[in-house]
């Protein structure tokens, strides 16, 4: 049987003390487990640069493979590399997240484009494409993840490599009028087209994906989800991605009593309570949240004393310029407000920067009366489906989510709001605050219902079988002239 090999950014490795939580890696694993496989990626090291490995005109894209490290684990390889610190610099926190993620997520004001850090970024895929060829067979199949890696199965198929590859997304994809702010998009698309399957989160970025290919390339559209460009057929189709709601019930209803690791939960019995978890990043909606919040204690000072909102907010990519200054931002946020509202027995909000365990996570979140998402986009947001799977069914909690999530496609039972405006989400806050049992329960039984429909491992035996279908253009062939003479007789 043809092995997977999984390439992703960061890989997770098995860690015999801290058995893994759930979720995107458990996934992973089981589907590496069943046909045996490989996990391939960077293991978070940075080293320093040396001769070999710097950017210059004649090594890029070329000889330089760093030394990768294995660990076995059952039936699963993990390989891992680390990146230079150039490489970190210009691919990761430069191509990837300066250029990508913030086109990906419509902030064209943080778009910057640097030649250099697209070069480095093409480097890094170059580099995963040889080290793909050098352990694959080929009847193997090769799943990439993310932004990190738009062109790695241009690299693979010009070293010769036949093998299904496909791509899954876990961002939005931009629209059109974003991509035509990167030089390289053309580039970026074709690149994308050398993927047998390409996943998308929601039928809106999947129109988005079709949309780019027709137009930037004029690629071919054969079907609703097909596309060809030059002698290759590319499945561009959205694959909602899931959690395991059971797991997550069972989780939380076990650890409901670890509250008291990172909020004092029994202090607030008589409080209504609100959850907030985010990685602090500008994608988030973190400040239009706090926002919301404080019109709320401005324009209901009965509430005053009542409400607490709980923020887990955790920092990232801080060696990039605009999340230190999030950070900063978010920081000074919560002080002004508390400073503005506390009393001497009330601290409207408690934000920790920890990495709570994901545990104790789903234990806040049964315990916690609201949960409240204001992303101004999110490819899906898992914190959203966690939150309504970790609910006590006889008693659910109420979720507020931003139009803009992903998960906003597939949760409609959810209060949908649009954080862009300061109203609305107070208006559904204090909807969520009065919003009747017989309510809740119904909103909660609908949204449990979607989640259990298709689940991670939904996600993953769909988008896998799919992948593993095989597209020939010849089956095409009379679609393709069809569509052509029609054109030809407008
Ligand atoms: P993220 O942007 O990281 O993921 P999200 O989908 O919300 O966003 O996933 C975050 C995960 O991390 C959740 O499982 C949450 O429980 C956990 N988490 C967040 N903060 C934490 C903290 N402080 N401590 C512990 N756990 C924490 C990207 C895309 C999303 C997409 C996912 C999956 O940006 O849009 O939904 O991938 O495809």
């Amino acid at each position: 049987m043809s092995k997977l090999i999984v390439l992703s950014n960061r890989v997770s490795l098995p860690n015999p003390d801290k058995p893994a939580a759930g979720g995107l890696a458990v996934a992973l694993q089981d589907a590496l487990t069943e046909t045996g496989g490989i996990w391939l990626g960077w293991n978070g090291d940075i080293i320093p640069d040396s001769r070999d490995t710097s950017a210059d005109e004649n090594t890029s894209h070329a000889a330089y493979q760093p030394q990768f490290g294995q660990v076995v684990d059952g039936k699963i390889e993990y390989l891992t590399c680390p990146l230079t610190q150039n490489q970190y610099d210009q691919y990761y926190c430069g191509f990837a997240n300066n250029t990508l993620w913030p086109a990906m997520h419509e902030r064209q004001d943080l778009l910057e484009y640097n030649p250099a850090e697209f070069e480095t970024y093409q480097q890094v895929n170059a580099l995963f494409a040889r080290q793909l060829k050098a352990i694959a067979q080929p009847d193997d199949v090769i799943w990439v993840h993310d932004y990190h890696f738009f062109s790695v199965a241009r690299y693979c198929r010009e070293l010769g490599m036949d093998n299904k590859i496909g791509f899954f997304l876990h961002i939005p994809f931009a629209p059109l009028s974003i991509w035509q702010c990167i030089p390289t998009a053309e580039r970026l698309i074709q690149d994308l087209c050398h993927y047998d399957l390409v996943g998308l989160q929601t039928d809106y970025d999947q129109s988005l994906c079709m949309q780019a290919c027709t137009t930037l390339l004029k690629a071919q559209k054969i079907q609703h989800s097909l596309v060809s460009y030059q002698q290759r057929i590319t499945t561009i189709k959205c694959y909602p991605i899931g959690i395991n709601p059971a797991q997550i019930q069972q989780v939380a209803k076990k650890h409901a009593n670890d509250r008291q690791d990172v909020f004092d939960l029994k202090a607030l019995k008589h409080q209504k309570t609100i959850i907030g978890v985010d990685r602090i990043d500008y994608s988030k909606g973190i400040l239009e949240r706090f926002d919301a919040f404080a019109a709320f204690l401005e324009q209901y000072p009965q509430y005053h004393r009542r409400i607490t909102e709980l923020q887990i907010a955790c920092p990232c990519r801080m060696d990039i310029l605009a999340y230190q200054r999030l950070f900063r931002q978010v920081n000074q946020t919560v002080e002004k407000i508390n400073d503005t509202f506390a009393q001497h027995d009330w601290l409207p909000i408690d934000c920790t920067n920890e990495v709570v365990p994901h545990e104790t996570l789903m234990g806040l979140y049964r315990l916690t009366d609201i949960c409240w998402i204001s992303s101004l986009r999110d490819g899906m947001n898992l914190v959203a489906k966690e939150y309504i799977a970790a609910q006590d069914p006889e008693n659910p909690g109420v979720l507020i989510l931003s139009k803009y999530a992903g998960a906003a496609e597939q949760m409609q039972q959810a209060l949908i709001v649009d954080p862009t405006d300061t109203q609305d989400m107070v208006n559904a806050l204090k909807t969520a605050i009065d919003m009747p049992l017989e309510e809740r329960l119904s909103r909660y039984q609908q949204l449990m219902q979607g989640l259990t429909t298709f689940d991670i491992n939904d996600w993953r035996n769909q988008f896998l079988s799919d992948l593993r279908k095989n597209h020939q253009l010849e089956n095409f062939k009379q679609p393709i002239r069809a569509v052509n003479t029609a054109y030809q007789l407008l």
